[in-house]
């Protein structure tokens, strides 16, 4: 067994270990502890089966006669795209083409912001990268895949225990066409708080290096000063640089005159110096309305160089005529998610787009029947999601009172659910709100869009009105988030923070109004990587995993710490690993590329005095037995 143990060590087998290394290497030793993947597997099937999945407790179950996802057939070679024109001839050359030719240009969302805004972020890579060869077959004239980013990083890690970079460099194998996208949250990364500059080079450096071609980046303040450390590494990357407005507020409004349409001009302007190829206008609200698009896209247009890239959401159900007004008025490129992960606090329908452009002078050339294969597939893959769906049943044009990022909204609604208060959705609402006002009338994406739901929940919690909360003689202790922000930590909005209630967030202490790289020191990366490797075992930590753990330490070290316990859960199909399975039931599951494990579950034991069960499988034809405690 230590012979073995020794031979498999990485270390041991890229040559870089000293006469030191079998002392400093404890693993080697633990013989009766270390089980190979396969048993790791059985073990996480075992428990889920006997146990269920803590995330799907007490939730809504698929319908057991619901289909199966069956990828539509590949419908011919894979034809160049975006991604073609991209390595060959830069993100410059994306842009003018972008310009230059008269298509309405779609990006579909379905694999980032469709099931972050539907199904609480929750799909899982393999539903994914089944569907990768198809897009390249299928639909080579989408201009982008967004397929990563935003919370589907940490989600991957904290609760589908799978990576994130492998998510993302297995679509972009299967898929080297079409650009993918993400979404960054300029100096916040993919996380919630503003990192050193060096820490975001690096993850630039990395997403692009595994495959990130489209990097919109964006400030949850819009403050142009933060993002330029990372627009700046994706230009870097000869990635292509899409340097995104936030709208919030009405431009028609005259009493919401803070973001009007020349605050919009203003900052698209600063972006293009800034070295944006393309120009984003993310509406992460849905609160663009029809004429204010017809109006912003033709300024936009008339005033800044830049190809405009349009993202909604369609919380108030009328995205698809913003959309189509923004077509009308010159927009390059538009977000949609695929029919059926499409509509509510998603984007608008893709299809129906695609269709209501079709003989226009802005035809997308997309098939709208592989739309619909494709969709159907879609359909399919998110019954098995039932646990995770929000349940608004109806288009809420009160998303132009509280102003929620539709990613946001169903968040919200499950943390007001925690706190008791869901009968009390509606003044959430009215709270948010009001603490936006409090704030100053901020743009809320995240992170600050969560800095104003705590708020809100404690208002709420607490009835507390926004009188009370701005009154300087009512005490009051505030969440962490909200005395952060007010400190300067998240950077600056436009015109910065209301005196008042600064002073009494902060009792009197100074906020600070610098860019908040400028102050936080480098982290020394060979010296996080020597010591989490060291907390990991002598785990070799390649850059992947080191820039993972930068964003998010603890959750980070949790994923590796169920890795080590359950093995490559990620190659489970979707059902089983939320449900586990029953008796006579098999699968497969291919651990690495040709190598499949092919999995048949016989039956489980009456529980022992011990308190566990001895699930019975048969593992590529021959008998397996795992014992699991049943804390069910
Ligand atoms: C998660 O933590 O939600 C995802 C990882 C799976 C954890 C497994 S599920 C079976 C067992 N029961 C638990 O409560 N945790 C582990
Ligand atoms: C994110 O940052 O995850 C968002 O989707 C913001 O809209
Ligand atoms: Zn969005």
């Amino acid at each position: 067994d230590f012979v073995i143990n020794l031979l498999k060590h990485e270390t041991f087998l890229d040559m870089s270990y000293t006469t030191k290394f079998i002392d400093t290497t404890p693993e080697l030793f633990q013989f009766r502890k270390r089980r190979d993947r396969a048993t790791k597997i059985l073990t996480y099937i075992a428990d889920i089966s006997v146990n269920g999945h803590p995330e799907t407790a007490g939730r809504p179950e698929p319908s057991p006669d619901a289909r199966a996802p069956r990828v539509p057939e590949l419908r011919g070679p894979v034809v160049p795209g975006t991604r073609d024109l991209l390595e060959a001839q830069g993100p410059k050359a994306v842009a003018d083409w972008m310009r230059d030719q008269k298509k309405l240009l779609i990006t579909d969302t379905t694999m980032r912001d469709g099931h972050q805004s539907l199904l609480a972020t929750r799909m899982r890579s393999a539903d994914m990268i089944a569907a990768a060869p198809a897009y390249a077959a299928n639909l080579s004239g989408l201009f982008s895949v967004e397929c990563w980013g935003g919370a589907t990083f940490d989600v991957a890690y904290r609760f589908l225990q799978e990576c994130p970079w492998q998510r993302l460099r297995d679509i972009r194998a299967r898929m080297p066409n079409i650009m993918t996208q993400m979404l960054l949250r300029a100096s916040n990364g993919v996380g919630y708080t503003n990192y050193p500059d060096n820490v975001v080079q690096f993850f630039v450096h990395q997403a692009a290096k595994s495959g990130v071609d489209v990097f919109r980046v964006f400030d949850s303040l819009n403050w142009v000063e933060n993002m330029r450390v990372a627009m700046d590494a994706v230009v870097e990357a000869n990635k292509v640089c899409e340097g995104t407005i936030c709208y919030t507020g009405d431009i028609l409004n005259p009493d919401r005159a803070k973001y009007d349409l020349k605050y919009y001009v203003g900052m698209a302007k600063e972006l293009e110096a800034a070295g944006a190829h393309v120009l984003g206008l993310k509406d992460m609200a849905g609160l663009l309305k029809p004429a204010a698009a017809r109006a912003l896209i033709k300024a936009l247009k008339e005033e800044v160089g830049l190809p405009i890239h349009f993202h909604t959401h369609d919380t108030s159900g009328i995205a698809g005529a913003t959309v189509l007004a923004a077509a009308d008025a010159g927009v390059d490129a538009i977000d949609a998610a695929m029919d059926a992960f499409s509509g509510g606090t998603s984007q608008p329908c893709l299809g129906s787009i695609v269709e209501a452009m079709h003989h226009t002078d802005r035809d997308t050339g997309l098939d709208i029947g592989a739309i619909r294969h494709m969709s159907n597939y879609w359909e399919a893959v998110r019954h098995q999601y039932a646990a995770f769906e929000s349940g608004l049943e109806a288009p809420a044009s009160e998303v132009y009172l509280h102003e929620m990022p539709g990613g946001q909204f169903t968040n919200l609604k499950a943390q007001a659910r925690s706190l008791g208060l869901e009968e009390r959705w509606h003044e959430v609402a009215q709270a948010y709100a009001d603490a936006n006002r409090i704030f100053g009338d901020i743009v809320k994406v995240t992170p600050s869009s969560k800095v104003v739901g705590d708020m809100a929940l404690m208002m709420v919690a607490q009835n507390l009105s926004m009188a009370d909360v701005l009154d300087p003689g009512k005490d009051m202790a505030f969440p962490d988030s909200v005395i952060d922000m007010l400190k300067g930590n998240l950077g600056q909005p436009p015109g910065g923070w209301p005196e008042g209630i600064v002073a009494k967030v902060l009792k009197g202490e100074a906020p600070s109004t610098e860019r908040p790289g400028k102050k936080l020191p480098a982290v020394d990366l060979e010296e996080t990587r020597a010591k989490l490797s060291a907390e990991l075992n002598g785990f070799t930590v390649d850059d992947e995993d080191l820039a993972g753990y930068l964003m998010y330490p603890k959750v980070f070290l949790d994923y590796m710490g169920r890795h080590r316990q359950y093995g490559p859960v990620r190659t489970l199909p979707t059902p089983v690993f939320f449900y586990g399975m029953s008796s006579g039931k098999q699968i497969s599951a291919e651990i690495d590329p040709g190598k499949t494990l092919e999995i048949r579950y016989q039956t489980a034991s009456e529980t022992d005095e011990k308190g566990e069960v001895k699930v019975f499988f048969e593992l590529n034809g021959q008998p397996r037995a795992v014992r699991v405690p049943n804390r069910a």
